[in-house]
């Protein structure tokens, strides 16, 4: 794995790790999807609902893949080993990173504007200056829209295990490189 997707690990590691216990859990899932619908207030209940499903079933997704000890719970190391073997792990991050892009457009035109971009990342718990730096990587419009295509794409790469300068590096706080 590359120095690069290690560090978009742990980084993404500790922002759901929502109830700061250390280790991933279901209530992590539940209070980062109830923070997530809550700056999503142009979004409809069938967004929102999907959102929800989305985060329930990323949490039974590393539960039944990734804890490798049976505690119930997943650690930063258990966690790490999602980008060792990303196919396993594919139809649910897209599944999360679709209903995220679609919160991020709820009138539908494809396009996602920075304040709600940057209120959606805030809800997850990325900084504000690594938001803008992303959402600046991802090569804004005259009007500072972004392709939502282009959002979800980014946070699949964000997994990839053996890329480096993509525009999700931007996330990770200079400091921790
Ligand atoms: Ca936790
Ligand atoms: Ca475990």
């Amino acid at each position: 794995m590359r120095a690069e997707a290690a560090q978009r690990v742990a980084l993404v590691f500790s922002l759901l790790d929502a109830n700061g216990n250390g280790v991933l859990d279901a209530e992590d899932f539940t209070l980062m999807g109830s923070r997530v619908n809550a700056v999503a207030t142009q979004s409809d209940q069938g967004a929102k609902d999907a959102m929800r499903a989305a985060f329930d079933r990323y949490w039974t997704t590393l539960r039944d893949e990734l804890d490798a000890n049976g505690d119930g719970v997943v650690s930063l190391e258990e966690y790490t080993a999602c980008v060792l073997s990303p196919e396993r792990f594919e139809p649910t991050i897209s599944q999360f990173a679709e209903a995220l892009a679609a919160l991020g457009d709820p009138d539908g035109d494809g396009l996602i504007e920075r304040p709600l971009f940057a209120a959606l990342m805030d809800a997850i718990g990325f900084q504000e200056s690594n938001i803008h730096a992303l959402f600046d990587a991802f090569g804004p419009t005259a009007d500072d829209r972004v392709p939502v295509r282009v959002w979800a794409e980014g946070i699949k790469d964000y997994y990839a295990p053996d890329k480096a300068g993509i525009a999700g590096d931007h996330l990770v706080p200079r400091t921790a490189v």
